[in-house]
């Protein structure tokens, strides 16, 4: 269970002013000393990230955050860099001052939840310093559940609340299971060059193939090299390549078959692949000169290699035969250079949480610029664009119409 991907396991933050035992709460929940606490305002001064088990809960992403009322410059950048974190979770927990008698903070955090549409919860700590609990339900007109992180007074029923409400919150979309039947083949194209990840396949791969395997199909996983091989030997109801092979998978793959990419499967899943459908438009009708953000989920690159720095620029020189002004960003800096973009190129987005992507998604959709993605993108420049959407007629229409 420790080896599920941070991508896919349920982030929960835990948000409130300096002091108030968001870290505490932390050590609390997880049974672990592993949040640094103290008696001193700012304690904790950038987001901190921690994978975990936690019964009844399962594999999630807890996330210790600095205080929402930290002042000065540093404190307004701190403020800000928790603020971001919104962007990524499931599930909020405001801490409420209860030694205080003023909850603008707290009320203002809940308000920034409520406009992101984020579910949250709100818990009054240090129980045990109080003789009883003032009753806030006027101010905050919903439960406050109350825990002593110092005796664990409250704590396992706040892991139950937890549980209940990530369920509640958590709508998955399928990857693939609505696309196949049971005993149905699916061979999947996976090449193996220098950005593969050494001895193991890459995420969304494995993600599609436990799905394949959930939905009782048959998955049969070969590179590119050996796909006409296969094909002799198995007769696939789908295929599904890496967008980076989509060309010769699509050669090589009779037309009798029913024929996607990765990215295609995973645009569906995160966020909305009629967004990024209908962004590849806009590539038509872009001006010389104009600027197109490419952008990139994670700073290190990992299986990215030079997709977006070289192949990108290069696919989109040959295809429009203009020239751009081309900017980059990787990791948060997404944010401070869209305004700038005329057309978004986005990256697969494997190592973004589905909440981080729908975040980008919708921020473009606000300020009405295209986006695509790399698989879209190519499978359009290589004129395999309308093989990749024959399993999505509804879809298709939509970029025909
Ligand atoms: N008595 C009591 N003290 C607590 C409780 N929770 C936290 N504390 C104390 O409150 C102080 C602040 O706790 P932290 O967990 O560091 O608070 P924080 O909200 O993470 O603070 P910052 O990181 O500075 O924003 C520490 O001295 C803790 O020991 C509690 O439930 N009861
Ligand atoms: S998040 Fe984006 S840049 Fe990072 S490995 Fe995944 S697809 Fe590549
Ligand atoms: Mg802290």
């Amino acid at each position: 269970m420790n080896n599920t991907p941070r991508s896919i396991r349920s982030h929960i933050a835990i948000f409130g002013k300096r002091n108030v035992g968001k870290s505490s709460l932390i050590n609390a929940i997880t049974n672990q000393e592993t949040a640094l606490v103290s008696e001193h305002l700012g304690t904790t001064t950038d987001p901190v990230y921690k994978s975990m088990e936690i019964l009844p809960l399962g594999p999630i992403v807890l996330i210790d955050t600095a205080g929402i009322d930290d002042v000065g410059d540093l404190g307004e950048l701190r403020v800000k860099r928790t603020l971001e974190v919104i962007n990524k979770i499931d599930l909020g927990i405001v801490v409420i001052d209860i030694l205080n008698n003023n909850y603008d903070y707290e009320l203002e955090i809940i308000e920034t939840l409520k406009n992101k549409n984020k579910a949250y919860i709100l818990v009054a700590n240090k129980i045990d310093l109080v003789e009883s609990v003032k009753d806030l339900s006027k101010v905050f007109n919903q439960e406050i559940y109350q825990v002593s992180s110092a005796t664990k007074e409250g704590i396992s029923n706040l892991k139950e609340v937890i549980g209940q409400s990530l369920n509640i919150s958590k709508v998955d979309l399928p990857i693939i299971s609505d696309l196949i039947k049971p005993n149905d083949v699916v061979i999947l194209v996976t090449p193996i060059d220098s950005a593969a990840p050494k001895g193991r396949i890459i995420l969304p791969q494995q993600q599609t193939l436990r799905e394949i395997l959930d939905t009782g199909g048959i998955a049969v996983v070969t590179k590119e090299t050996e796909l006409e091989e296969t094909l002799k030997r198995v007769k696939p109801d789908l295929v599904v390549t890496d967008s980076q092979a989509f060309e010769i998978v699509s050669e090589i793959t009779p037309n009798i078959y029913p024929l996607t990419s990765f990215s295609i499967l995973f645009a569906r899943n995160k966020g909305n692949l009629v967004q990024l459908v209908k962004g590849a438009k806009a590539l038509d009708s872009l001006k010389e000169g104009s600027t197109i953000l490419i952008s990139e989920g994670c700073t290190h690159h990992r299986q990215c290699d030079d997709i977006g720095t070289v192949k990108i620029p290069k696919w989109l020189k040959e295809y429009t035969k203009k020239d751009f002004n081309l900017i980059f960003s990787s990791g948060h800096s997404f944010i401070d250079k869209v305004d700038q973009a005329d057309l978004v190129i986005h990256c697969g987005a494997c190592m973004l949480n589905k909440n981080e992507m729908q975040f980008r998604l919708q921020t473009v959709n606000e300020k009405e610029i295209p986006i695509i993605n790399y698989g879209v993108f190519i499978a359009y420049t290589h004129g395999v664009f309308d093989r990749a959407l024959d399993i999505f007629p509804e879809v298709k229409e939509l970029w025909t119409k």
